[in-house]
């Protein structure tokens, strides 16, 4: 090696980063961890913040739109926050078995979790409805997987009896440790930004990440005097709002499958945080959840489609958002988790059974 590149080299290893040692780490100080706990860890969290150029420009008013792409965590959603710690707790507490139900995301966090904290994990999901990004995962990191007929809601209900009545964790958003896990989000935004964003926009399916991020939110403000508290705003899909029509939808029925739910068990927490952060519940139609997946994506940013009702529900407010507004849409999970999704509604030109030949492929293209 050139002296000169050694130089460089020992410059570039001083100022890198120490390594991201996992949020529970990170954020020891603000969770209910002790020395005792075991921390059942894959170095969740830390996931950028990126600023969207197109939404920005969309929304317009000198208004910046960032995407807190979650998708970035191990397992490929936010579920990591919560689950490292709802498994981490168990573990603490000497728990064997942990189950959830789930609409995927979940499933595979736990999976994973579970597996890497020695445990084990049963999951029930709805036949059908879980993309085959998040059914893989729930298979390879070693759940026993149970598929019923029936929804999400039905599993739920049925889980959180199986867990009342047996030596079993439940692993769901109502598990305390799991919003404890998911209001670092919004730590790590403030940390980012140096301030809280004007606008919070969040898909919601049971309202635990919204419950979760409000509570962030306010834990930090007690810290760091002068900060303000974003509106909160919650999105469903049109064919699943039961926080919107503030009613229980029987069947659910959305594209979004992660947030086909009916009956969302953090209800009641939920209004708690749209009465007190002024914000406001909507829904958006499967078509926006789609227009808004596809400018995403087009700007390099590929997220699942509930992921994308956030943006979706902020495009339709365009005209409510006060100039100069800085505003996170989060982006709850990867688009990789359900690939059908993809495959099924792009604008791609994808030419099929072409012929191996030069003088062909420069004939398509144009040349
Ligand atoms: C990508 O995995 O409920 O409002 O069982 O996977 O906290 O329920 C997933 C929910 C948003 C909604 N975005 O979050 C499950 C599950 C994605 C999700 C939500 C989910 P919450």
């Amino acid at each position: 090696m050139l002296l000169l590149d050694k130089i460089k080299n020992k410059f570039r290893l001083k100022y890198r980063k120490k390594r991201w040692p996992g949020l529970i780490n990170a954020y020891k100080q603000h969770l209910p961890v002790s020395s005792k706990t075991p921390i059942i860890t894959l170095n969740e969290g830390n996931t950028p913040l990126i600023l969207s150029e197109s939404l920005s420009k969309l929304i317009g008013n000198g208004t910046s739109v960032y995407l807190k792409y979650d998708g970035l965590n191990p397992t490929g959603s936010f579920k990591d926050r919560g689950m490292t710690m709802a498994i981490s707790k168990a573990k603490e507490e000497g728990s064997e078995a942990v189950i959830c139900a789930s609409t995927g995301n979940t499933s595979a966090a736990a999976a994973a979790y579970a597996s890497r904290g020695g445990l084990k994990s049963y999951v029930l999901i709805p036949d059908g409805f879980v993309a085959q990004g998040k059914l893989a995962q729930a298979l390879m990191y070693g759940a026993e997987i149970i598929s019923i007929k029936g929804n999400f809601d039905r599993a739920l209900e049925i889980v959180r009896e199986l867990s009342s009545k047996y030596p079993i964790d439940l692993v769901n958003s109502v598990n305390p440790y799991r919003i404890q896990g998911q209001k670092t989000a919004a730590f790590e935004i403030i940390d980012d930004l140096g301030k809280s964003p004007d606008w919070l926009c969040i898909p919601m399916g049971n309202a635990g990440n919204i419950t979760a991020y409000w509570l962030g939110f306010n834990e930090y403000k007690k810290l760091k005097k002068n900060l303000k508290l974003p509106l909160m705003m919650g999105f469903q899909s049109e064919g699943s709002a039961p926080l919107v029509k503030n009613i229980v939808v029987k069947n659910p029925e959305t594209i979004a499958t992660a947030i086909r739910i009916g009956n969302p068990v953090n209800r009641e927490k939920a209004k708690i945080v749209k009465k007190e952060s002024k914000g406001d519940f909507q829904s958006v139609t499967d078509e926006e959840i789609i227009y808004a997946y596809k400018i995403l994506a087009n700007e390099g940013v590929f997220c699942e489609p509930a992921s994308a009702a956030s943006v979706a529900g902020l495009i339709k407010n365009k005209n409510r958002i006060q100039k100069e507004s800085t505003i996170v849409c989060v982006l709850t999970g990867n688009g990789l988790k359900d690939p059908d999704c993809a495959i099924k509604n792009n604008d791609a030109i994808f030419r099929k059974n072409i012929e191996p030949s030069l003088k062909d492929i420069s004939t398509i293209l144009g040349y």
